[in-house]
C-alpha cells in the first residue's frame, strides 16, 4: 500500500485553518490538523516543502516508522512548526489506518475505558457579575466543569474574556492587538471571583482558570493559596514552564492543582514536570505534541506518576483535532478532562464530524476513523486572512507573557 498524493488546505471559516490531506492507492484518505495560531503559513509551507514530498511512495500503515523518519530524519529536531506538521502526518495515518480496519479510531488504542468524555467550557465576561452570569448560562447547558476568565478592573482587554458569548477568538488582528497586564490587580480580584462563584454555584461545579503564563512562581503560589478554600479543578500554566524545575516552588506551598502544556510540544517539555509530580494535569494535544503517536507516549509516562490528561481544546484547533482528541480520550486510561470551546457554525460546517456534546460530555463517534471529514468546496469559500496573538506589556511598557 502507498501514499499517493497529499495536499495542504487553508482556510478560514470563522478562523484559520491548516488541514492535511493524505490520500493512498486503496482510494482511502485521512485528514490531520496542522494549524498553528498566527503562524499558519509556515506550518503549510513545511508541509508543503519539506513533508509531503518524503510521503509519496511510503506506506502508509507505518505510522511509528513516518513518525520517527520526520522526527530523527529531520535532523532539526521539536519547536511547534515541525512538531504541527508531524502531528497531521500522524493524526492522517491513525485516520488511514482505523478506516482499513473499518473501526472507530479508539479502537486501534485498546477500546474504551469510558462511555464519555467530561469536558469544561470556558464562561468569561467583562466584569465579576458577568462572568458569573455566564458560569450560569455554562451551567443551564448542562456544563459540569467551567473555566472561569473576567475583565479585571483596571487592566484593559483581560486575557480569556470574548467578544461574542459562546466564542473566545483571541487572533483578532493581522497584527498583534496590545493589552496590558498589572499582577497586583489580578491577584486581589480572582479570589474575589471564586469566592462568589462558590457562593452563587456550590461546591458541585468543578470551576477551572487559566492563569496563562502572567504570574513568576512565587506570585502563583500566592494565588494557588488563596484560591484553595473554592477548591479549584485546576489552575492553569501559572507562570511559563521553560524551566520545569519553577514549579517547585509553586508545588511545594498550595495544593491547588496545577495543569500545564498546552504549548509543549515533546515529552521532552513536560518529563522533569512529570516525573517529579510538580502537575496534576497534562495539556498536551494530538495537535501540538506529535500526533497520537506521541501523545500516546506522553500519557502512559504520566500515568506512572498519577499524572492525568486534559488536553487543550481552543478555536484554534481544529474539529480534526477535536475527534481524533475524543478518540484518545476515550482510551486513555489516566483521562482528566478534555477542554471544548465550541467552533463556529462555519467551521463545524467545513469539518462534518460525528462528535456529540450531551449533558456536559462529548461522545466520539463510532464510524471508521477518527470521525471528521472537509468539504473543500466549502473550505475554498473561505480565503485565510492574516490573524496573529496579542501580545501584552506592563503599564509602564515592558514586555509581558500574553
Ligand atoms: O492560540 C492560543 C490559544 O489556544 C490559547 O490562548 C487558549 O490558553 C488557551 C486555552 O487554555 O484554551
Ligand atoms: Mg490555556
Amino acid at each position: 500500500m502507498k501514499i499517493t498524493a497529499a495536499r495542504v488546505i487553508v482556510c478560514s471559516p470563522g478562523r484559520n485553518f491548516v488541514t492535511l490531506l493524505i490520500e493512498t492507492d486503496q482510494g482511502v484518505t485521512g485528514i490531520g490538523d496542522a494549524t498553528l495560531n498566527g503562524r499558519e503559513l509556515s506550518v503549510a509551507s513545511y508541509l508543503a516543502d519539506h513533508v509531503i514530498p518524503n510521503l509519496i511512495g511510503r506506506d502508509p500503515r507505518n505510522s511509528e516508522d513516518m513518525w520517527q523518519f520526520l522526527y530523527r530524519g529531520a535532523y532539526w529536531r521539536r519547536g511547534p512548526v515541525t512538531m504541527s506538521a508531524i502531528s497531521a502526518v500522524d493524526t492522517a495515518l491513525w485516520d488511514i489506518k482505523a478506516k482499513l480496519a473499518g473501526m472507530p479510531l479508539y479502537q486501534l488504542l485498546g477500546g474504551k475505558s469510558r462511555e464519555r468524555v467530561l469536558v469544561y467550557g470556558h464562561a468569561n465576561g467583562n466584569t465579576l457579575e458577568e462572568t458569573v452570569d455566564a458560569v450560569g448560562q455554562y451551567i443551564d447547558m448542562g456544563y459540569k466543569a467551567i473555566r472561569a476568565q473576567s475583565g479585571i478592573p483596571g487592566i484593559a482587554k483581560a486575557y480569556g474574556v470574548a467578544r461574542g458569548t459562546l466564542y473566545y477568538e483571541p487572533a483578532d488582528a493581522a497584527l498583534p492587538t496590545e493589552t496590558v497586564w498589572d499582577t497586583p490587580k489580578y491577584l486581589r480580584f480572582v479570589p474575589k471571583l471564586f469566592e462568589r462563584l462558590r457562593e452563587t454555584y456550590g461546591d458541585e461545579p468543578e470551576l477551572l482558570h487559566d492563569v496563562h503564563h502572567r504570574l513568576t512562581p512565587n506570585e502563583a503560589a500566592q494565588l494557588g493559596k488563596s484560591l484553595e478554600p473554592y477548591r479549584l479543578f485546576w489552575m492553569e500554566d501559572a507562570t511559563p514552564a521553560e524551566n520545569q524545575q519553577a514549579f517547585r516552588l509553586i508545588r511545594e506551598r498550595t495544593t491547588t492543582p496545577l495543569a500545564v502544556g498546552e504549548i509543549f510540544n515533546t515529552i521532552w517539555d513536560c518529563k522533569e514536570l512529570i516525573e517529579n509530580q510538580l502537575i496534576d494535569y497534562i495539556r498536551t494535544t494530538v495537535l501540538r505534541a506529535g500526533g497520537i503517536t506521541h501523545l500516546r507516549r506522553i500519557a502512559d509516562f504520566a500515568a506512572l506518576y498519577q499524572v492525568r490528561t486534559g488536553s487543550h481544546g481552543a478555536t484554534d484547533l481544529s474539529p480534526v483535532t477535536m475527534g481524533a482528541a475524543l478518540h484518545f480520550d476515550t482510551w486513555v486510561p489516566n483521562f482528566g478532562i478534555q477542554e471544548y470551546m465550541r467552533h463556529s457554525e462555519e467551521t463545524d460546517a467545513v469539518f462534518p464530524h460525528d462528535y456529540r456534546f450531551e449533558a456536559g460530555h462529548l461522545y466520539c463517534g463510532e464510524s471508521p476513523g477518527h470521525g471528521v471529514t472537509i468539504d473543500e468546496k466549502l473550505a475554498a469559500k473561505y480565503p485565510y486572512k492574516p490573524a496573529q496573538l496579542p501580545i501584552a506589556r506592563l503599564e509602564d511598557g515592558t514586555l509581558w507573557n500574553w
